[in-house]
């Protein structure tokens, strides 16, 4: 735990209630999958928590995020109301992309969420490509990519990569290590598992944290961040962290990893580690945080009935807001 972080303690309450918001809307979606009530696929983030909530706290709305197939917890750390995300699951009209996306369509650019996306890779480059339109319209803002272990040995990795670097471009790679691609491990499919280390091939900083260390991660963004906004070009950043549930909810979990290894995992629950450190460090008491969780279990109880009660659209709008009116 990087316990000799200067984070001030208001900031340290917010990261944790985000990482809060973003379990328990996971685990709201995962009952609601069973239930039926979800359609497409859906990717939890349960255990990865502190990646998007550390990076996503420095950003403003303007500041903008390429997502995964895994990404509803970026969407909330950016600032997309959990109704909006839920109601996306749901396939209803109140939706962030008003139920023509789904888990895999996220779309809110009022808050800088460009984009959830079912391929693996390309959102790096598009990362690459918002951070050059900032960089060619002299703005301070910053671009992320948020993308998997299974996303670098893509060629999209390395020319978004090379891009930036040449560029010198205000971009956040970040890799969320979580030691699987579905069901393949990391040290399988590559040689070298260590993705920091990569950043120095392509000539700017790689950054290795451990991503279930929500401070670490928090340290390590803000550099990076205020890096990019100076015009001091891009950083890889690799978060080792690990994903608890299935793959996607619906699917087997018990043939590539042990349950050990799940358990153990678990006892390094990021949630769990904060809260530790906050209560020993007297920045907040057990009872404050039992109060932030009932807090959002409540908020959360209202967006699955706000998503269940908003209409499905009308099939005569089946191709409304699909594609861009703008030239
Ligand atoms: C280009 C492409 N190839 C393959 C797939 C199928 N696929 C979906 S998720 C996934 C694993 C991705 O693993 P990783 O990037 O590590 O993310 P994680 O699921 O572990 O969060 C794959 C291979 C895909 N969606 N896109």
């Amino acid at each position: 735990m990087a316990s000799d972080l200067n984070i001030n303690k208001q900031t340290q309450i917010a990261l944790y209630r985000t990482m809060v918001l973003i379990r328990q809307t996971e685990e709201a979606l995962a009952r609601s999958h069973q239930q039926g009530l979800i359609h497409g696929a859906c990717h939890t983030y349960v255990g990865q928590e502190a990646v998007a909530t550390g990076v996503c706290a420095h950003l403003k709305h303007q500041d903008v995020v390429f997502s995964t197939h895994r990404g509803h917890g970026h969407a909330l750390a950016k600032g997309v109301p959990p109704r909006e995300v839920i109601a996306e699951l749901f396939g209803r009209v109140d939706g962030c992309s008003r139920g023509r996306g789904g888990s895999m369509h996220l779309f809110s650019p009022e808050v800088g969420l460009m984009g959830t996306t079912g391929i693996v890779g390309p959102n790096i480059l598009q990362a690459a490509g918002a951070g050059y339109t900032f960089k060619l319209l002299g703005q301070s803002l910053v671009s992320v990519a948020f993308f998997g272990d299974g996303a670098v040995n893509n060629g999209a990795f390395h020319e978004g990569l090379n891009l930036a670097a040449i560029y010198q471009l205000p971009v956040l790679f970040v890799c969320e290590n979580n030691l699987y691609a579905t069901e393949v491990p990391f040290s399988f499919s590559s040689r070298n598992p260590q993705v920091g280390e990569r950043g120095a091939m392509y000539g700017m900083p790689g950054i290795v944290v451990d991503g279930n260390d929500v401070l670490a991660v928090y340290q390590a963004a803000g550099e990076a961040v205020t890096r990019a906004r100076s015009d001091g070009g891009p950083t890889l950043i690799e978060c080792r962290t690990y994903r608890i549930r299935a793959h996607a909810e619906g699917m087997r979990d018990g043939t590539y990893r042990s349950t050990q290894e799940v358990a153990q995992w678990k006892e390094r629950d990021p949630i769990k580690l904060l809260g530790a450190r906050l209560t020993t460090d007297g920045i907040a008491t057990q009872g404050e945080l039992d109060e932030i969780g009932r807090t959002i279990r409540a908020e959360t109880e209202l967006a699955i009935e706000f998503a269940k009660n908003s209409p499905f659209p009308d099939p005569r709008t089946a191709t409304d807001f699909i594609y861009s009116t703008q030239a």
